[in-house]
């Protein structure tokens, strides 16, 4: 092991003075160990260790090896050509969510991953790795890496249920090249100095301006004044499920057949009906029956406009009569308050919800600022009728998320962050549900596009509820 620091400080992969590294931190030590290419028997060697390492401390065989991009993969590589074990590689960027694949290689649901890693930090690259790995039903319980900076990467790893197995950690690195003279007292007690005060990163940076004191859903509940609301908040403490699913597929009839399958992992179910070519009144009474039996509600995403005399036309007439079906729609505010009395007049004696798109999520919308805050305003006005909001990141809000009697779901999420080439913007559960104070994930492509969806909407699930009781207690 130690010969590996000397040849690391040797090549210049470990460097001393003042770096500025990915997290935003100023640290006075700096890893690079993209060099490693350059040589190729220390990258061997490395492989090797990281191998027998994991292999020792892994309580399973190792079906797979994955490294995270780029740096890890040539090592990642390395293990999989000597010990003869398959490797599978994620993709950094998926620009096309419809067509490219996420996860290249072949794998079945079930095999067991190790996750290879060349510096931990944060473990923020890790957990972005494991995710779509794990939405595709791979087991990731372990990751390996060459050298862990100590500053949080394991705890953050283990809380995400991965064990972290270093090569060698920071302080190793010091040590080594302090008694071989290579790096003095003073430089290293500056590190150190550095890696005490920096003992825990966070997993992500999220734009949270307030913290936020959330309240259980059960108790959330009790406050909401719409029976609608009321009920999903209840529905998603039994069913232990925040998360609805964007039914964004292009027939009834597939339609019908995901809302089988993904119904008993969601709280909600979101459509867009004028997308259907074969919608009928029949659909609407067969997925109403799919909504008792699994137990969810039903959003239809009409994202009303118009003035309020218009909204109670298309609310309940047309071809969709959607208030005959939908118990949750939703509206923009922009043409001022008359568009939640309009709809109010017909959904309230139906017990009805209504969601005011208080932001979105595409890039450049000018949902922001005093428009967020006018929804606010107009929510609090109607919060018989008005159940809470579209929202990207309530935490940042003026004031906070607004009154917890209202629900706040967020769509574009994915299990990276990221955007399609169209101008939707991703962020992960954990960062919608912990970080930015929504309640609701919403996600479309991230399910349906998947080989399995109710495999995935299970990932996803899981995900946005642990990171809901994370934030609770
Ligand atoms: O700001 C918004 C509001 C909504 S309701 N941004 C959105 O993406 N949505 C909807 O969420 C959008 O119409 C789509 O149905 C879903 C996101 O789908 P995905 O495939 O990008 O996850």
């Amino acid at each position: 092991m130690e010969s590996v620091i000397t040849e690391l400080h040797e090549i210049e992969a470990v460097k001393f003075g003042s770096f500025k590294l990915k997290s935003g931190i100023t640290s006075p030590v700096y890893v690079d160990l993209r060099l490693i290419v350059s040589y190729p028997s220390l990258l061997a060697r490395i492989a090797d260790l990281l191998y027998t390492t994991a292999a020792a401390a892994v309580s399973s065989p190792i079906d797979l090896v994955c490294g995270v991009p780029y740096t890890a993969l040539p090592i990642a590589t390395g293990i999989s050509l000597a010990r003869s074990i398959p490797m599978i590689m994620r993709r950094k960027e998926v620009k096309d969510y419809g067509t490219a694949r996420s996860i290249e290689g072949a794998f079945r649901p079930g095999q067991s991953c190790l996750v290879v890693e060349d510096l931990v930090t944060s473990g923020t690259s890790v957990l972005e790795t494991a995710a779509p790995l794990r939405a595709a039903g791979l087991r990731i319980t372990d990751a390996v890496v060459v050298i862990d900076r100590q500053q949080g990467g394991r705890e953050n790893l283990a809380d995400n249920g991965i064990r972290l197995h270093a090569l060698v950690t920071l302080s190793d690195v010091l040590r080594v090249l302090v008694t071989q003279g290579k790096v003095s007292e003073d430089k290293a007690a500056e590190v150190r100095a550095f890696l005490d005060a920096n003992r825990r990163v966070a997993v992500s940076t999220p734009a949270v301006t307030k913290p936020i004191v959330r309240l259980p859903y059960g108790a959330r509940a009790a406050m909401a004044k719409n029976p609608t609301g009321k009920r999903l908040f209840e529905l998603m403490e039994a069913k232990q499920s925040n998360l609805c699913l964007a039914a964004d597929v292009s027939t009834a009839k597939e339609l019908l057949d995901l809302a089988d399958k993904v119904g008993p992992e969601i709280c909600l179910l979101k459509t867009h009906v004028d997308i259907l070519p074969d919608f009928t009144s029949d659909f609407s009474s067969q997925l109403r029956a799919i909504a008792e039996r699994h137990n969810f509600l039903i959003f239809e995403d009409r994202k009303f406009a118009d003035i309020g005399n218009t909204v109670t036309m298309q609310y309940e007439g047309g071809i969709f009569h959607i208030l005959d079906w939908a118990d949750i729609v939703n509206a923009h505010i922009i043409s001022g308050p008359g568009i939640v009395d309009g709809l109010k007049l017909k959904g309230l004696r139906q017990g009805r919800g209504l969601l005011l798109l208080a932001e979105m999520s595409s890039a450049g919308n000018l949902a922001t600022g005093d428009y967020t805050s006018a929804a606010v305003k107009i929510a609090e006005e109607h919060s018989d009728f008005v159940i809470g909001f579209i929202s990207v990141n309530p935490a940042s809000w003026q004031g906070g998320p607004a009154n917890p009697a209202f629900i706040h779901a967020t769509p574009g999420v994915q299990m990276v962050s990221g955007g399609d080439s169209l101008g939707q913007q991703y962020n992960t559960p954990y960062s919608v549900i912990h970080d930015r104070g929504s309640d609701i994930i919403i996600v479309g492509r991230g399910i349906i596009k998947a080989t399995n969806p109710a495999e995935a909407a299970r990932e996803y699930r899981a995900q946005g509820w642990d990171a809901y009781k994370a934030k609770c207690s």
